[in-house]
């Protein structure tokens, strides 16, 4: 089970995490734990709340899609905050939150995760985790930002839903052994405080580069969906505002802010 008690402890003890993190609730089963942390953001105080939940009911990803969020093996949890950034900034928090889940899966593992722009946790190819940035706004104070992670642990290939096996894998799959989810939990919240401390403190330039540097989209032929249009292309950079800047065949940079990206084998017609 998670540690309420030590991730709690961890927090007090820890003094970014101690002046971003006011209070830890832990959970049997929610629905979402981003849905819940949306709620609480209206009934509480301004305080940065991290909520955590064994299993999930109705987990979600992006764009109404679903995250499969079965107990006793992973990690699903959101910080709530009020961010001191512009909320047209609030996108960076996707890139700052993926280098704090890779920063803390390297503590504990010692492997280094890659980044699929803009919001995926890669390891050898497959899918670990994904996050979730959702935003609410109200007139009395800053915009609220929720940071949702999901992170496949100890979950075993047996137990993932046929239509994920090839595309997700776990740490438990991927490594061989259990991983004790209270303390990838402690190593995770302390990096994505130090990520969003860094970030609120004017450290932008910093973030990205790191980004591009995790960056497993970087150099690819991708093809890309947006509401509007798909088109395919070159990933050549992630822009400053932490867009994905992508080359076209006719050699024209296109900049992408939000969509889907695929990592395609390479351009058809080279092989
Ligand atoms: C994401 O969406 O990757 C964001 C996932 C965020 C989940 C966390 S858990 C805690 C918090 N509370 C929530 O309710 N959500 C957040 P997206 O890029 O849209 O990817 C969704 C797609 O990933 C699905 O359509 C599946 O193809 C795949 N998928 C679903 N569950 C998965 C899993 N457990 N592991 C790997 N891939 C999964």
């Amino acid at each position: 089970m998670l540690d309420q008690t030590a991730i709690s402890s961890h927090c007090r003890s820890h003094p970014r995490l101690g002046k971003l993190i006011h209070e830890v609730l832990v959970y049997d089963a929610v629905d979402s734990t981003n849905r819940l942390a949306l709620e609480m953001e209206s009934m509480g105080p301004a305080g940065g709340i991290l909520i955590l939940a064994d299993a999930q009911k109705a987990g979600k990803g992006r764009l109404g899609r679903r995250w499969f969020s079965p107990p006793h093996s992973n990690i699903y949890l959101s910080l709530l905050l009020h961010p001191t950034l512009a909320i047209n900034e609030y996108p960076l928090f996707s890139l700052a939150s993926a280098l704090g889940t890779i920063a803390g899966i390297q503590k504990v593992t010692g492997t280094t995760a890659g980044i699929k722009w803009p919001n995926d946790i890669f390891i050898h190819h497959k899918k670990i985790g994904g996050i979730l940035l959702e935003t609410k706004t109200s007139c009395h104070k800053t915009p609220a930002l929720v940071i949702g992670i999901g992170i496949n642990v100890n979950l075993d290939m047996n137990d993932m839903p046929k239509e994920l096996r090839n595309a997700a894998t776990s740490l438990k799959v991927e490594f061989g052994r259990r991983i004790d989810r209270t303390q990838l939990v402690k190593a995770l919240i302390e990096a994505l405080a130090d990520q969003i401390v860094a970030l609120e403190g004017g450290n932008k330039d910093a973030m990205i580069l790191s980004s591009r540097h995790h960056c497993i989209t970087l150099g690819r032929w991708v093809r890309i969906e947006t509401p509007n249009e798909d088109f395919e292309g070159r990933a050549e950079n992630i822009g400053m505002d932490g867009s994905l800047l992508i080359r076209m065949d006719n050699g024209k940079r296109r900049k992408l802010q939000l969509g889907e990206v695929t990592h395609l084998r390479e351009k058809a017609g080279t092989h």
